[in-house]
């Protein structure tokens, strides 16, 4: 108490202190570090900058979204057995009977959805770099207005770096969380929708004021000539700023030119054609297999399980349906053949065009006595378990006479890694549903 009392440099001492009790209540000065507005140095800091970077990814992030959206639609999660979130109760009110046509729309969406997502990294990381004074504001809370601000954000920063995170690792294959992709990725994606919508709403104002003011003359200021923003309410300019080392414009080169690079990097695994060698940030510089078969494999027979003795002179396909019928590879052969050129396009980004010779499934469906229109079918693997092991084909899909039970690609026989004895090919459906080694159809009338 003693040094209440003892007034410093001949100021009167506040004479409530004197007998008011004292209670508890949050330090007028925030802690040392980052939590004192002065730790943040950078002169260009400022609400320009995140203005500009904010409209960038305002430009992008719809259409990763839309496109994400999308791909969950194309698995019609309608159908018994494809629905990979089960809880997902009203977030599914926009699904559809993906269709047949264009046969390349989901290489084109998911293509889209993953690559453009990547480029956008670096620009996600500038932002979050611009704003990082806001994240030590200090109180913490202030008002129950600033406190509802704070936890908008903490759902937007922490909805977006978790899209990105879950995404990255799951095109790399590399299923360390602890949570299954699909329900976390999509629950997170509205979570984060939903953050970014007020978000939005609650800056625009200042983005476009900003802008109007400001313009874009930093476009064409050089490090020389770089300035501070004036002080500001925004807690984005510095009150004690170093002075530049980087422009403003340089600081937007450096973020666009590491997203031109991821873009330059990744975009050849959805291309197919020598620009496919230029995904050096994708799986590349392997061998597959030979000949037709020498294309992207993710999971090869090995692997899950699938063994020669399975699939040789052995193997019968199952056909269910009202007239069940058991076909050998050779029946399959000697019925009608069809060879159309579509892609397989995998929810990690990769696709390739190929042509693929096969019976149509629409003629088994036939052979076992359902009428294609109104049938659709479940498929099953040689391989157990798991989420590849079967799928449902809608009736569309099943309808539609490019849609094939292949077996062979680019006129050579499927190799074992492909899905030898025979695979599924379906025009526009996404990778996962060309199943591989399949055992059995069963054809049943349509449910939805
Ligand atoms: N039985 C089975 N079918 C499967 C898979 C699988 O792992 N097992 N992978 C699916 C996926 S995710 C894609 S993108 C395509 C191509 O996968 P691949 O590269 O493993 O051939 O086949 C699909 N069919
Ligand atoms: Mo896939």
């Amino acid at each position: 108490m003693t040094s209440e009392n003892a007034p410093a440099g001949g100021r009167t001492p506040r004479p409530s202190r004197s007998w008011r009790p004292r209670v508890p209540t949050l330090p007028e000065d925030p802690p040392p570090g980052p939590f004192r507005p002065e730790f943040w140095r950078s002169p260009i800091r400022g609400p320009w900058l995140t203005s500009v970077l904010g409209l960038i990814l305002l430009a992008g992030v719809p259409i990763v979204a839309i496109t994400g959206l999308l791909s969950y639609a194309a698995y019609n999660p309608w159908l018994p057995l494809n629905d990979l979130t089960p809880g997902k109760g009203l977030l599914g009110f926009y699904l559809f009977d993906w269709p047949t046509n264009p046969p390349w729309l989901y290489r084109l969406t998911q293509g889209t959805h993953v690559i453009l997502g990547l480029t956008l990294l670096p620009v996600l990381l500038a932002k979050l770099w611009s704003v990082i004074p806001k994240l030590f504001a200090w109180p913490p809370v202030r008002s129950a207005a600033q406190a509802l601000e704070r936890a908008s954000l903490l759902l937007l920063v922490g909805g977006a770096v978790f899209e990105f995170v879950t995404g990255i690792l799951n095109i790399q294959l590399f299923y360390v969380f602890p949570f299954s992709f699909y329900p976390a990725h999509l629950y997170g994606a509205w979570i984060f929708l939903g953050a970014l919508a007020v978000h939005v709403a609650l800056k625009m104002p200042r983005v476009v004021s900003t802008l109007r003011t400001r313009g874009l003359r930093d476009l064409r200021t050089n490090l020389a000539d770089t300035r501070p923003e004036p002080p500001d309410t925004s807690g984005l300019v510095s009150p004690a700023p170093a002075p530049p080392t980087i422009s403003r414009r340089g600081l937007l080169a450096f973020a666009g030119g590491g997203a031109l690079a991821v873009f330059a990097l990744s975009v050849g695994q959805s291309i197919d054609g020598w620009l496919r060698r230029t995904a050096l940030l994708a799986p590349h510089g392997r061998v597959y297999g030979t000949g037709p078969n020498d294309f992207q494999v993710n999971k090869t027979a090995a692997s899950v399980g699938v063994v020669a003795e399975q699939t040789g002179a052995a193997w019968r396909l199952e056909v269910m349906g009202p007239r069940p019928v058991r076909l050998s590879r050779a029946d399959l052969l000697a019925m009608p053949l069809y060879t159309y050129a579509l892609p397989i396009a995998c929810v990690e980004g990769w696709s390739t065009q190929r042509d693929w010779t096969g019976v149509r499934l629409a003629d088994l469906a036939r052979l076992a006595g359902a009428a294609p229109g109104h049938t659709q079918v479940v498929v099953r693997s040689l391989q157990r378990g798991g989420v590849f092991s079967r799928v449902t084909l809608s009736a569309t899909q099943v309808a539609d006479p490019r849609s094939l039970l292949a077996l062979r690609v680019g006129g050579a026989d499927l190799s074992l890694d492909h899905g030898y004895p025979a695979r599924i090919i379906v025009p526009n459906a996404p990778g996962v549903h060309n199943t591989k080694w399949v055992r059995m159809l069963e054809f049943s009338p349509e449910t939805a």
